[in-house]
């Protein structure tokens, strides 16, 4: 018998066993048609006397991935999902969840409103509606804590973190786990033998979990000072304590109201549009118009030319996603340094205890390094790591040209060099493309994908799948100089240096970005990643710059000094021993005050919130300027680029969401106000212009 109660919803009689399978791909998100289906299938079940238990299960790759996301901010559609786990909860007959694949958010409360849960090897469950501005507001603030103890909910809802099912065995989260990957075998195996044994229903809202007052006490303060300490700046962590704390005062059914009380002023804030953004941008963004239209090439082997740290960084990246990597350097000496670069990372993780000795060798098993190009010969794509210098860069495209088999790609890690002219020197330039990693490249998310003029689509569509196989958060750009992210950083950075100039210290104007979401303000970051970088830059576009545009000394003046940050123990900070927090350093400040000396500049004062809105307005200036003029394709490529590759505060969207959120209108003014100062650098980018004028904001172009 088989009788749908929503097209998203199938019940299904095995014997006297009732299996609801909800089928929404993609991923079976609890869209409204999903929440009806089980709501009638639940009741279905209790009014039907032949059914003696129920199984739920989720078709396709995925148990439940949680609420629609994109219902958040649309007017509510009951019934609303709490209502279909308390409704799955009470139920009179042993309810079974069988997951497989994700049961994550709403998931994972629906598995928890049921009685039983049995999971399959493979799945993964958690919490991680933290991530997205909101806590868990299906009764999983109150249910979790009742059913693993506070401690360990509260470490699964402030995280957000996956966990594979043994550790959701070993929490109590999952009755069990079955062998294999046949999940409605293992649903109705576990339900069978409830039925045999005479089960009943066990609702987790009775849950004996909190039972030790005092214990889940110490439990709950400690994770509101950790999270006080840490949350910056966020909104949704400290009212996930809140709620658990209200799991342990009150009656369960009053701790769910505080829960919907404390859930929709998540819904509400700001945060929770900025994050949700964020969530959709990504995946926007690693569409490219050719991953539609092309098909990849298939990457079974890397070469990585050069073993400096950002070559290295990119062979980490490249064997972690299990792919084979040859290394190739100038001679014997340097390739052991650039293996050494490798084997640093992997041995750090074992020191951390994160990998066992034996994996290391197992991935090393995969490097191999060569002092000859000949050893290219084979491999499916290469990323370029050398020297930034176009003269360099050629000469090894031209070893690439020589050796490699037709059909490699061949990328360069340049971040700001002219990609189009590299192609051109060689004799397939439809095989050349840029993939720009950050440093530490193992670590950070970002990948921008810089694509030639001649380059063939099949080839941008391969970096986009390289860059999903190394869980990396890919960003289509063109070519222009800096792409998408150095170009406007130097815009953005150019603002700060002037504040400076005209004022600020760099302490305060690091404390002020600070606050506003980033973890390091822009003279942090240039003291830890050093100096000197910016300074061979500057003396790099020294010939282009435009004499009249303003050009602030101080950095020189620093870097002159030796005075690189970090790495010298001294920069726009001083540290000493070794410090990672750097201290102001009063030296500096009087090497400022005789700059401003120097360009006539009488120092006034600025508010904190005077330097942000600078700061941001060059940014998002900016911004438009690439959106306008191609080298991102909409504003949320913007978005994602700054905040995976540049510490935007995710739960601000990204630059172009925050925009909208102040009103480009307010933004076109203060651009405008600015340029009273210095019209040469505070132009109006026309795509601002242009959408002021037609009433429209960023959002309207991601479309
Ligand atoms: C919540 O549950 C609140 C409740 O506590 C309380 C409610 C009262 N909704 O990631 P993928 C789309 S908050 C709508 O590439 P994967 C996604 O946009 C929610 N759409 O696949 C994409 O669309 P498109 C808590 C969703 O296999 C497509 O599905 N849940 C949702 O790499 C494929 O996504 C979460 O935070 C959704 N919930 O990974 C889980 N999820 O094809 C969020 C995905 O148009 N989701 N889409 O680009 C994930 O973490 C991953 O998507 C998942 C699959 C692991 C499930």
């Amino acid at each position: 018998m088989n009788t749908a109660a929503t097209a998203a919803v199938a019940s299904t009689r095995h014997d006297d066993i009732l299996v609801v399978t909800i089928d929404n791909p993609p991923v079976n998100a609890l869209g409204v048609d999903v929440r009806r289906g089980l709501l009638e299938a639940i009741e279905a079940a209790d009014a039907d006397p032949a059914v003696k238990a129920v199984v739920l299960l989720g078709a396709g790759r995925n148990f439940l991935g949680g609420a629609d996301i994109r219902e958040f901010g649309k007017p509510p559609q009951p019934p609303a999902l709490p209502d279909v786990c308390n409704r799955i909860e009470a139920a009179t007959k042993p309810v079974v969840a069988a997951i497989h694949g994700a049961a994550l958010g709403g998931g994972l409360e629906v598995a928890l409103g049921a009685h039983y849960r049995v999971a399959l090897g493979s799945a993964k469950l958690g919490l991680p509606e933290v991530l997205l501005g909101l806590l868990p507001g299906a009764g999983g603030t109150q249910r979790t804590p009742r059913l693993i103890g506070a401690q360990a909910a509260l470490e699964l809802m402030l995280s957000g973190r996956h966990i594979g099912a043994k550790e959701a065995a070993k929490l109590g989260l999952v009755d069990r786990v079955a062998e294999g990957d046949d999940v409605l075998a293992a649903g109705l195996g576990y339900a069978r033998e409830l039925v045999a044994s005479g089960a009943a229903p066990r609702r987790t809202s009775e849950g004996g979990a909190l039972a030790d007052r005092a214990a889940t006490q110490t439990a709950i303060d400690a994770a509101r000072a950790e999270t006080a300490k840490k949350a910056r700046g966020l909104f949704s962590p400290l009212k996930i304590v809140d709620a658990v704390q209200g799991a342990l005062d009150l009656p369960f059914a009053e701790g769910l109201a505080l829960e919907r009380k404390l859930f929709i002023e998540c819904l509400e804030s700001p945060q929770r549009a900025g994050l949700v953004h964020a969530f959709f941008a990504e995946r926007e963004a690693a569409k490219a118009p050719e991953t539609r239209s092309a098909q990849p090439r298939a990457i079974a082997s890397v070469g990585i030319i050069g073993g400096g740290t950002m070559g290295a960084g990119i062979a980490v990246a490249v064997l972690d996603a299990g792919l084979p990597v040859t290394m190739i350097e100038r001679d014997d000496e340097a390739l052991a340094r650039g293996r050494a670069n490798v084997e640093k990372v992997y041995d750090g993780l074992i020191a951390k205890g994160r990998i066992k000795p034996e994996a290391k060798d197992a991935i090393m098993a995969r490097f191999n390094g060569s002092t000859s190009y000949d050893a290219l010969s084979q491999v499916d794509l290469v990323i370029e790591a050398v020297f930034e210098d176009m003269a360099v860069k050629q000469a090894v495209f031209k070893e690439l040209d020589r050796v490699c088999k037709p059909g490699a790609v061949l990328a360069t890690n340049t971040s700001y060099l002219d990609i189009d002219q590299i192609a051109a020197s060689i004799s397939r330039p439809q095989d050349v493309i840029g993939l720009h990693f950050f440093s530490p490249a193992n670590i950070m998310k970002l990948l921008e994908i810089v694509v030639p003029a001649k380059v063939s689509a099949d080839v941008v569509a391969t970096a986009f799948e390289l860059a999903k196989k190394l869980k990396k958060t890919a960003v289509r750009a063109g070519v222009c100089d800096g792409f998408i992210g150095n170009r406007v950083l130097a815009v953005y950075g150019a603002a700060a240096q002037a504040i400076m100039e005209d004022g600020a210290s760099p302490y305060q104007i690091d404390k002020a970005v600070r606050d506003f979401g980033y973890p390091m303000g822009p003279f942090q970051v240039s003291d830890l990643a050093g100096g000197d970088i910016g300074w061979a830059t500057r003396k790099r576009r020294a010939a282009t710059r435009d004499p009249n545009a303003r050009y602030v000394q101080i950095p020189d003046r620093l870097c002159e000094r030796g005075w690189f940050g970090q790495k010298t123990a001294r920069g726009y900070y001083l540290y000493p021993e070794g410090a990672r927090v750097g201290t102001p350093d009063p030296e500096v400040e009087a090497i400022i005050d005789a700059e401003r000396q120097r360009a006539g500049i009488t120092p006034r004062s600025f508010t904190d919130e005077e330097i942000v809105r600078r700061y941001l307005a060059a940014m998002i200036n900016e911004g438009a300027n690439v959106v306008h003029q191609k080298i991102a394709l909409r504003p949320l490529d913007v978005d994602v680029t700054f905040v995976h590759g540049y510490g935007f505060p995710r739960y601000r969207g990204g630059p172009m969401h925050y925009a909208d959120t102040v009103g480009l209108p307010k933004i076109l003014a203060d651009i405008q106000e600015f340029a009273k100062e210095d019209p040469l650098f505070w132009k109006p980018s026309p795509l601002l212009v242009d959408l002021v004028e037609r009433g429209e904001n960023f959002a309207s172009l991601n479309k």
